[in-house]
């Protein structure tokens, strides 16, 4: 087998979004296009590559296979030395992380579009995973697209080809030997979550307790994973696990845990007897927790209670409770708790990446996204089944249902309402209108102290900006993250272009109230947050701009 140079053209659009480079299917079977990213991603890696051991999985969507086995030839060819690579090319997003931190390689590939929709007609995507578990941070990730655009050929042996579907080590012999292990996609992980949480009380929880659990994988990676650990380690029935076969295109399902993609969980739980339901995302680090009769966890909610409510996991009473943190859009509910817990609290912008330093650092504990993400600092990624796991953790230690806990902790902490709209797939330039009507007008130093009012109801602008970030241990900085307007009562508005999708542009807006007073307390979330809402859809002129009337997603 021999190691031959091919001359290749540069595509000038593979700059990574918030967590990879997305695209299309079609975008990913050009010539030379998966080649070329994957070549950058090595050439990156400079003379660390040599000799290195990297892990290499996806969440088995359409074209996963093909580019596993681009991944190892390009890889063979470029003098790494051990591929560690989940069977038929299956690992979810948090096994690669764990993969990677267990084995300390020097970091993964994976393949994945999240929950995007797959398909051959829908979406793919390639990320980088640094030696702590990570998703490259944009140095990183600017240095990949650097070098994508100056590339002008990629090394590969295109004669390889290792069977992927067949758990076992291969050796092929090269001026070295170059080993692709093909392992079982679920046992390191299995493994972690035993050492994590109290499995015992859970078993009976869901067995003598006949607490009745739902669980949705939307034919996403997590099927396998929830199989092993909800069916045969926790003696879940088969029945109460779901789409659970990872399938390349979902089964047309819409991999995204939330209320409008998820609708068959909520729906099946608000007209049954279950007492809590879970769904995951297609690379299985996203998750939706709702309780009986579909009673909804926003995720800043869940974030919320589960960090208020640590001391109860095995992990945590081991190793402390160093720090909170949440996104940027994400209501401030943690915040809350981090005060009554006088526990140091960060806030940073979209995207995972941003929480793997503080994590290095033992600064960080828990965190989570607005976006249905809540991890841990057990890896570097955020993981669905670990936040089912701790709300399980939790309820049997509690022995309280869902409502109840989510209602003691609004009376404790007081309640963050929170919504999020999305405009998904508008036009790049309707997006940008909309985007700069609202930072003209919010970046005048008029705006500071002027009254914006809806009805009765009016708020006071205490001050607004275009996000900016620096990092608290390497100083690095962040900007143009999201347009905030913060108000004195603690209200916020936020507006983001998202940077996930992979044509057009997703418009994000971002809403939140802070309210303490008991006859609010359990009011309907849109009620609450309507007179906001009004005034950031005037403020941005959302229809005028985009033609919509409403948003594709209410969350
Ligand atoms: C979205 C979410 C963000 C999340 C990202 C990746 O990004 O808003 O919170 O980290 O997806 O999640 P954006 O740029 O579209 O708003 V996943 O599950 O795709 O890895
Ligand atoms: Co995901």
């Amino acid at each position: 087998m021999t190691i031959v140079e091919i001359k290749t053209k540069i595509y000038d659009d593979q700059k990574p979004g918030t967590s990879g480079l997305r695209k299309s299917v079609k975008v990913f079977q050009q010539e030379h296009y998966t080649e070329n990213f994957i070549q950058a991603i090595f050439t990156a890696l400079e003379d660390q590559i040599t000799g290195s051991t990297l892990v290499v999985g996806g969440d088995g969507r359409y074209y996963g296979k093909e580019a596993v086995q681009k991944i190892i030839r390009i890889a063979a060819a470029n003098g790494v030395r051990k591929l560690i690579v989940g069977q038929h090319g299956i690992l979810s997003t948090p096994a690669v992380s764990n993969l990677i931190r267990k084995y300390k390689t020097l970091g993964g590939i994976v393949l994945t579009a999240s929950h995007n929709p797959g398909g051959p007609n829908a979406d793919f995507g390639i990320k980088f995973n640094c030696d702590n578990g990570g998703p490259a941070p944009d140095h990183m990730t600017n240095k990949i697209f650097n070098i994508t655009k100056s590339l002008t050929s990629y090394k590969i042996i295109p004669e390889l080809n290792v069977n992927i579907d067949i758990i076992q080590t291969n050796e092929i012999k090269l001026d070295n030997t170059f080993t692709v292990d093909v392992i079982d996609s679920v046992n390191d992980y299995v493994i972690l979550m035993k050492e994590i949480f109290n499995f015992p009380i859970i078993k009976e929880l869901l067995q003598e307790r006949k607490f009745e659990l739902l669980v949705d994988c939307l034919n996403g990676v997590t099927g396998p994973y929830a199989k092993c650990i909800f069916g045969k380690e926790l003696g879940l029935n088969d029945t109460n696990i779901v789409h659970s076969i990872p399938l390349e295109d979902f089964g047309g399902l819409h991999p995204d845990p939330n209320l409008t993609y998820a609708k068959d969980l909520v729906e099946t739980v608000r007209n049954g007897t279950y007492d809590m339901g879970v769904a995951f995302d297609g690379d299985g680090d996203r998750n939706m927790i709702i309780g009986k009769k579909a009673l909804f966890v926003t995720p800043s909610d869940s974030l919320a209670i589960l960090a208020a409510n640590l001391n109860v996991i095995p992990y945590f009473k081991k190793n402390g409770i160093k720090g909170y943190a949440r996104s940027m859009p994400t209501a401030a509910a943690v915040d809350q708790v981090a005060k009554l817990n006088n526990i140091e609290c960060f806030e940073v912008p979209t995207g995972w990446k941003y929480f793997g330093n503080l994590m290095d650092a033992g600064r960080l504990s828990i965190c989570g996204e607005e976006s249905f993400g809540t991890g841990s600092d057990h890896i570097r990624e955020k993981d669905g089944i670990w936040a089912c796991l701790a709300w399980l953790n939790v309820i049997a230690e509690l022995k309280k249902s869902i409502e109840e806990i989510q209602k003691d902790h609004w009376l404790k902490f007081g309640r963050n309402f929170f919504t999020r709209y999305d405009y998904e797939n508008c036009e790049l330039e309707k997006a940008n209108k909309v985007m700069t009507e609202v930072e003209t007008k919010i970046l005048d130093p008029a705006f500071k102290g002027t009254k914006l009012c809806d009805g009765t109801k009016n708020y006071v602008v205490k001050h607004a900006d275009n996000y900016s970030y620096t990092d608290l241990i390497d100083k690095s900085v962040a900007t143009k993250q999201g347009l905030r307007i913060l108000f004195e009562d603690g209200s916020r508005i936020i507006f983001r272009l998202s940077g996930t999708g992979s044509s057009g542009a997703t418009i994000r807006l971002y809403i939140e109230a802070y309210e303490t007073d008991q006859n609010i307390l359990y009011n309907d979330a849109q009620e609450v947050l309507k007179p906001l809402i009004n005034i950031a859809l005037n403020l941005s002129k959302m229809q005028e701009h985009t033609n919509r009337d409403k948003p594709t997603v209410i969350t």
